[in-house]
This record gives C-alpha cells, sequence and structure tokens, in this order.
C-alpha cells in the first residue's frame, strides 16, 4: 500500500524529534505571545519559551484541561484574530455551553493532509468510492474526513448521519468500497440492511473507517461479519484538530500518531508523571503546527499505551493502543471502582449477548443500584422462563466474577435499546442526573 506522505511517515526518529523540538518551541513562543490564558499560567510557573531546550521541557508546562477552553468560550483561546479564523466547529459538551474550538487556512490544509493520511492508512486511494456516515456539522467528522478524502482524489458521498436506509440504497448504487463513521452507526447498518433484506458483504464494500468512540475487539468482529469488510480505527478530538490526529494502517497493530504535528505524551493520571513505554496512561497532546488555537497539554482523559517499534508497514510514526476507556469514565458502585468496557467486557464472554447494552447506575436509599440491560439473541428471549431466569443470573455472576458487583441484568428485546447515529451512550448514571 502507498504511502500517503513518506517524508514524515517514514521519517527517521532522531530527525523528527529534532522537527519536533524546533515546532515545539514555535508553538510554545506563539501561544505565550498570544494567548493571555497560557501567558498566565506559564508567568505563574515561572516559565518562558526559552526554557523550552529539549522535548522534556514540555514537562515544565502547565496542563491544559477542558475547563480552559469553556472558561474562555467561545474564542479566548484563539491566538489569531477571529477574521483569521476561516472555520469554526465545536464539540458538544453533555452540560452547558460547547467546547469552540477554530481553524485558519493553513490548519484547514494540514488537517486536510492529516486525515488524507488516516485515510490512505486505511487503505483508501484514488479508484475508491467513500461515503460519509458522520454528522456535517458543527462536529469535526464529517467535514474533517471529507476534505482528506478529497485530497486522496478518491470519490466522495458525503451522506451524513441518519437517513440509514438512503446509506443503504447509496451503497447497493453508486457501488461504495468504504464506508467512514462511528462504530456503534456501522453496526446499526447492518441490523437495518439485514432487516431490508440488503445484503452487504455482496456488494463491493470492502473497508470501514470507524472513529469518534471507542469499540471493543468484539464489536469490531461483529461489524466485519456482518458488514464483509475490514474495520480499521481511527482517532481525534476536536480539542487538538478533529479526526486525523491516529489512524490505524493494514496491520493493524495500533493508531500511527501524527507526531510531525503533535507531541504525544502519555503520564499517570493521578501523579502526572511518565510511564515506561508500553504501559497504559492518559494521552496528553500537544499541538506543534496550529495557529489558531494552539493547545499546550492537553488532558485527553482518554487511556492508552504508545510503542515506537517500526511498524511492518515502513511508517515509522508511534503507534498508540486502541482506546477503550476514558478516566472519567470510572464509576464508582457501593465503593468499588468500575470502568464500563469491563462490564462489556464481561458481556462479551456469555454465548447469545448482542453488542448492545446499557448499563444504568441509580441510588434507592443509600444504596447504589447497578442495572445492565441487554439485547440477547431472539432464541434466547424467545425461551421459556425458566431459561431466561438462568440465562439472566449466569450474566449476572459473569459480572459479578469480572467487576466484584452484583448486578441486576434485565433482558430486552433485540433491537429495543436507542442506536444512534453518532456517539452511543451506554451509561446513564441517573445519581449525577439528580
Ligand atoms: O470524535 C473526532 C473524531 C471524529 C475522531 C471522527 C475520529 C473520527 P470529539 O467529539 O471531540 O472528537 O470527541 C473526542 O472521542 O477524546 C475520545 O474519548 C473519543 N474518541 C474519538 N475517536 C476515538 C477512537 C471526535 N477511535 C473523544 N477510539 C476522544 C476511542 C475515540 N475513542
Amino acid at each position: 500500500m502507498p504511502i500517503w506522505d513518506p517524508e514524515h511517515e517514514t521519517m527517521d526518529r532522531e530527525k523528527l524529534a529534532n522537527l519536533q523540538l524546533d515546532r515545539l518551541r514555535y508553538t510554545v513562543a506563539w501561544a505565550y505571545g498570544r494567548v493571555p490564558y497560557y501567558r498566565e499560567q506559564m508567568d505563574r510557573r515561572g516559565v518562558t519559551p526559552s526554557d523550552i531546550r529539549s522535548l522534556d521541557d514540555v514537562r515544565l508546562l502547565p496542563m491544559t484541561d477542558k475547563s480552559a477552553l469553556r472558561d474562555t468560550y467561545p474564542f479566548g483561546m484563539f491566538a489569531v484574530p477571529v477574521e483569521e479564523v476561516v472555520r469554526v466547529h465545536s464539540s458538544s459538551g453533555t452540560t452547558g455551553k460547547p467546547i469552540v474550538v477554530g481553524y485558519t487556512r493553513r490548519d484547514l490544509d494540514t488537517w486536510t493532509e492529516l486525515t488524507a493520511r488516516v485515510a490512505s492508512e486505511a487503505g483508501v486511494a484514488k479508484a475508491d468510492r467513500v461515503q460519509v456516515g458522520f454528522l456535517y456539522g458543527m462536529f469535526t467528522g464529517g467535514w474533517g474526513m471529507h476534505y482528506g478524502i478529497e485530497r486522496i482524489g478518491a470519490t466522495v458521498f458525503p451522506a451524513g448521519s441518519g437517513n440509514t436506509e438512503r446509506h443503504l440504497m447509496m451503497m447497493q448504487d453508486f457501488g461504495t468500497t468504504a464506508l467512514v463513521c462511528t462504530p456503534s452507526y456501522a453496526l446499526y447498518l447492518a441490523e437495518v440492511a439485514e432487516k431490508n433484506g440488503v445484503d452487504i458483504p455482496s456488494l463491493p464494500l470492502r473497508v470501514g473507517l470507524f472513529g469518534g468512540e471507542p469499540s471493543s475487539d468484539r464489536m469490531r468482529d461483529e461489524i466485519e461479519r456482518r458488514l464483509g469488510i475490514i474495520a480499521t480505527d481511527n482517532y481525534g478530538l476536536s480539542e487538538v484538530m478533529g479526526p486525523g490526529v491516529a489512524g490505524e494502517c493494514e496491520c493493524r497493530r495500533g493508531l500511527h500518531m501524527a507526531e510531525d504535528h503533535f507531541l504525544f505524551e502519555v503520564l499517570d493520571p493521578s501523579t502526572g508523571e511518565p510511564v515506561e513505554e508500553g504501559e497504559e496512561g492518559e494521552l496528553v497532546i500537544t499541538t506543534l503546527t496550529k495557529e489558531a488555537l494552539p493547545v499546550l497539554r492537553y488532558r485527553t482523559h482518554d487511556l492508552t499505551a504508545i510503542d515506537t517499534a517500526p511498524c511492518e508497514c515502513g511508517r515509522t510514526l508511534a503507534r498508540m493502543r486502541r482506546v477503550r476507556t476514558r478516566t472519567d469514565d470510572m464509576l464508582i458502585i457501593r465503593g468499588v471502582n468500575v470502568f464500563p468496557s469491563q462490564i462489556e467486557d464481561a458481556l462479551f464472554q456469555v454465548e447469545g449477548i448482542e453488542p448492545h447494552y446499557l448499563i444504568v447506575v441509580d441510588r434507592t436509599g443509600a444504596m447504589d443500584d447497578l442495572e445492565v440491560r441487554i439485547e440477547v439473541a431472539e432464541e434466547i428471549f424467545s425461551d421459556v422462563m425458566a431459561d431466561m431466569v438462568a440465562f439472566t443470573r449466569r450474566v449476572a455472576e459473569k459480572i459479578h466474577s469480572v467487576v466484584g458487583l452484583r448486578a441486576r441484568v434485565t433482558l430486552v428485546e433485540p433491537g429495543s435499546i436507542e442506536r444512534t447515529a453518532g456517539k452511543t451512550r451506554y451509561v446513564i448514571d441517573k445519581r449525577r442526573e439528580n
């Protein structure tokens, strides 16, 4: 498979580190000189841009969290006047005002290069017909991927999210070869196709570029099987750019990170100290080339591990492990720390459970109540009562053995858990909502 930008994607790692240092020094000076927030934070720590002499000196810099962007809403973190900004996107906060991000003309060009790189890593080439099923709008997913794919010269169908039947029609009539969307939407497409008698595996569709939310290996296998494709993962976040931050190549041993445009750290979330290569920690990202919104040490809250060993594909860019959990995903239920992904792993060990579930946490009196609603295969659902009770018990025992908590397991009818074209919500914590 051809490499989109061999100069940077196969760069000698020492040269890459030099490039990163040059760019880091430039970015820090740019942010310090133009964004009052960074100047204040750095002055408070007694750090000036000239203190950055090595890549490790990034640790002298303050970390940035979502709250910085929220407190300066909407444009307070911009390093250029709004006239220089040619595009604005935002990420929907679950509560209150969104996070607003901006791009100069050059930022858009970089972004396009990086999403072209991600698409190319997944094997998309000029001859491909690519159907984009992300929301086009303030979300970075749709437009971000769109321009990169266009730059490759592939044919883009900007179908957007929703209208699943139209997606299926286009897939059949236009000869779509690649699908871009969230993994949960891919699964939903498979479901609707099966219901409508559309045999996707017999269509030309061959690859999926999925991102925007985590997915388990089990879910990925399921998507591959039901759509008859190879599924690839790509990662990004609005605050530092959008999609294009990292993407899997055909080897699928982690996502190549755009290290020429970002400096990545993996830190122990409780101490802020770097972890050893290969160990899991929180991903912290510093942008190296952003003009409109330079970001210093952004705490992503995403947990991953980095591998800098060369990849068989020939790229030298380090790879990050697929993100399954976020530090802020953790639920504390009856004093036990649980990640939803652990419950998901437990569920998938039981035969007959569909990859659709909902974790509902509530408090009745002083007690936390953990309910896990799961969709099961038709055969199980239509079984006799006693079998269903036994099945439910088996699932509860599995959850107990994996996470150490008793859960109330509720079987629900196939298709009854809400499907979305965007990011799926797997947890409702009513304790936080009250
Ligand atoms: O989701 C950008 C994006 C769009 C990436 C399309 C890839 C494809 P936000 O809405 O700001 O931006 O959400 C960013 O989503 O911090 C992760 O927690 C999660 N996330 C994104 N991609 C992945 C992935 C976009 N491939 C947040 N695996 C991030 C796991 C992901 N989590």
